[in-house]
Order: C-alpha cells, then sequence, then structure tokens
C-alpha cells in the first residue's frame, strides 16, 4: 500500500509538495493539471513538468485524480467518439511519462455535492456536510449559486464556471439517459479506450458516486456493490477497476464499506479512505477520519484492504478545517495529515498483529 495525499497544482492549491514531503509515510502525490477542461488533450510536455515538480520534492506521481470526461461520452451526445479520440491522446501522454493510474467519475453535470462547505463544530473546526432535506428543496441554480458563495478563492472539482454557466445545456443533453444508458454509455466509453490503456499500462479506477444517489433528477450508476460489480463485469481488462471511496460510498449507510472491499478483490486500483457520520436519512457530516468521530469503522476498513493485499495507492480524503487554516473545502494540509497518520496508525498495528 502507497501512502499518498491529493495536491492540485502550484497555481490552485494552498500547500506545497514540499509540505506533503513532509508528512510521515506519504511517498507519493495525486496530482492533477487542473486548469484542463473535460475534453481537452493532456500534452505531453506539461505532464512532464508536473512530474519534474513533484520529483524536486522528493515525491512521485502516484496518479491522477482526475482526468475528467466530457459530458458528451457520459451523454452519448453526438460528438461522443471525438472526446473519446481526445482522452485516448491524454492517456498516451500519461502513459508516455509512465502514469500509471487515471482516477474518473462518470456524474452527469457535477462532482460531489454539499449543502454546507463549512459547518460549524463544537470544537472550533468546520466540516463539509450534507442535508437531503435542504438539497431536495433546492432548484439546482440555487444550489450553484449557494456554492458560488461560499468557496471564496477556490474552485470545487467537477463545478468549473466555465461548465456551470452551461448547466441547462447540459441537464438538457441528459434527457433520456436514465441508469441503464449512462451504464452503457460508460460501456462503450471503456471499450473504446481498454486497448490504449493495456498497450501503456494505465489503471483506470472509476470513482464512486458522491454522495451515493441521485440528486437533482440526475442518473447515478456507482452507488453501491451491485453497481460497482456490474462496471467491474463491463469489460473484463486488468485496467477496469474503481476506486474504493470509503466516504463516497459510506454516505449510505446500507452500503457495507469492508465486504465491498473483499468482494472486490483485485479490482481495487485506489483508495480514498475517509469518516463520515449519519445524521438520519440522507443527512451526514464529515468528520475527522479516526473511527470514533465519525460513523464507520476504519479499522475493520483498514484491516479488508490488508486482507485482499491491496497494494496500490490510498490516500485520506476530505479534511475539516482545522487551526485556522483557509483552503479549497475539504483539501486543507492539517487535518488530512492527522488523517493518514492515524491511518498509516492502524495499518502498523494490523500488520503487527497479523
Ligand atoms: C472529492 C473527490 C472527487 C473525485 C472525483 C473523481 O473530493 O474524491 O472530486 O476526485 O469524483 O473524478
Amino acid at each position: 500500500m502507497k501512502m499518498t495525499f491529493r495536491w492540485f497544482g502550484d497555481k490552485f492549491d494552498t500547500i506545497t509538495p514540499e509540505q506533503i514531503r513532509q508528512i510521515p509515510a506519504v511517498t507519493g502525490v495525486i496530482a492533477t493539471l487542473y486548469d484542463t477542461l473535460p475534453g481537452e488533450v493532456w500534452e505531453r510536455g506539461a505532464v512532464r513538468a508536473l512530474k519534474a515538480r513533484v520529483e524536486k520534492a522528493g515525491l512521485e506521481v502516484s496518479g491522477i485524480e482526475s482526468v475528467n470526461i466530457h459530458d458528451a461520452i457520459k451523454a452519448a451526445a453526438p460528438d461522443r467518439d471525438m472526446y473519446i479520440e481526445n482522452y485516448i491522446k491524454t492517456l498516451k501522454a500519461l502513459g508516455e511519462e509512465g502514469i500509471d493510474l487515471v482516477c474518473y467519475n462518470f456524474m452527469p453535470v457535477f462532482d460531489w455535492t454539499r449543502s454546507d462547505l463549512a459547518k460549524p463544530r463544537p470544537d472550533g473546526s468546520s466540516v463539509l456536510s450534507y442535508d437531503g432535506d435542504i438539497v431536495e428543496k433546492m432548484a439546482f441554480e440555487q444550489m450553484l449559486e449557494s456554492l458560488e458563495s461560499k468557496r471564496g478563492e477556490f474552485l470545487l472539482p467537477g463545478w468549473e464556471p466555465e461548465r456551470m454557466a452551461r448547466n441547462k445545456e447540459l441537464f438538457g443533453i441528459y434527457k433520456g439517459v436514465d441508469e441503464t444508458k449512462l451504464r452503457e454509455n460508460l460501456g462503450y466509453f471503456l471499450k473504446a479506450i481498454m486497448p490504449a490503456c493495456e498497450e501503456y499500462n494505465i489503471k483506470m479506477a472509476i470513482h464512486p458516486d458522491d454522495p451515493a444517489w441521485s440528486v437533482f433528477g440526475l442518473p447515478r450508476i456507482v452507488k453501491n456493490h451491485e453497481d460497482l460489480q456490474e462496471i467491474v463485469n463491463l469489460v473484463s481488462s486488468p485496467c477496469n477497476g474503481i476506486t474504493l471511496c470509503s466516504g463516497s460510498l459510506g454516505s449510505n449507510p446500507d452500503n457495507d464499506i469492508p465486504a465491498i472491499i473483499r468482494s472486490l478483490k483485485g479490482k481495487i486500483h485506489f483508495a480514498h479512505v475517509r469518516n463520515v457520520k449519519h445524521l438520519g436519512y440522507r443527512k451526514f457530516d464529515e468528520t475527522a477520519h479516526l473511527s470514533a468521530d465519525g460513523s464507520l469503522d476504519m479499522y475493520r476498513i483498514m484491516k479488508a484492504f490488508v486482507d485482499i493485499g491491496f497494494d496500490g495507492p490510498l490516500r485520506p480524503d476530505h479534511g475539516r478545517m482545522v487551526w485556522g487554516e483557509k483552503s479549497m473545502p475539504g483539501y486543507g494540509l492539517y487535518d488530512r495529515a492527522m488523517g493518514i497518520c492515524y491511518l498509516s496508525g492502524l495499518l502498523e498495528a494490523i500488520r503487527k498483529h497479523a
């Protein structure tokens, strides 16, 4: 298992690879070219520069999160083949630079959603929070306005202002796309890219939907064990796998995360490990990583990864905002660093106890 940390690049992140290097156990960065829009081809030179930047700090690029997928591919619009070609060109550039892991999601229109980006806690920290009662009463535009007003100077992954300005059009292209159609479109995409992934040895790791249910009437197909199994079965290739994100799947208390990990042995290419606290039907807070702070049993989750012999990159995920830090919501340094140290401690205990 490789301990890693997400980094958005010098232009966008409040933290540096040099700081990440000082977190015990962390050997790699999960990087991205955050200023590319879905559908754009990543230039090999830009990938090389990104790698050089990370390596200068004594770390490796352990994977890319994310190479986002254009909505034309997800919705099977007439121009999808062109965007798939572009995606393959990006994979080639990554593969030629020796990058072997790409995390992506297949959520229509936008990435993860929260009703509150900074819910205060009694200890003075703040957390990301989701309250289904609030979200269900909102029109999408209201959600957009609310997130825009709260994100400050930071960009939220998957909510690029350029795309969100066209949200009506984006919603429009999903008319008639139900879960079955969306899954077919994913299958079409995976079949088209797998030869390139195999040639360049790139593992594709689909990220679960977050939260793990439909929002704003859009279809969602990566919500639970059954969905993940169907995706793995869509194309049989060692490159077709998943990102096991405990927090996204864990937003739904019906998802038994250790059992899901065990049943997907060999298909998990990447792990996001964080905790959530269930507060009622479709309501949760993202807590500190440790078991005692949330509803998930982090020991059993880490134990399941060890038991299946998971040896890919693992990273902490959304953290609380603590000690007055200001950063992209969920992506400060301090709480995620505490999180990965805690997970490393669990790992040491599990291994010594084995
Ligand atoms: C949230 C992340 C997601 C993830 C994408 C993968 O913090 O886990 O934004 O990167 O869904 O494409």
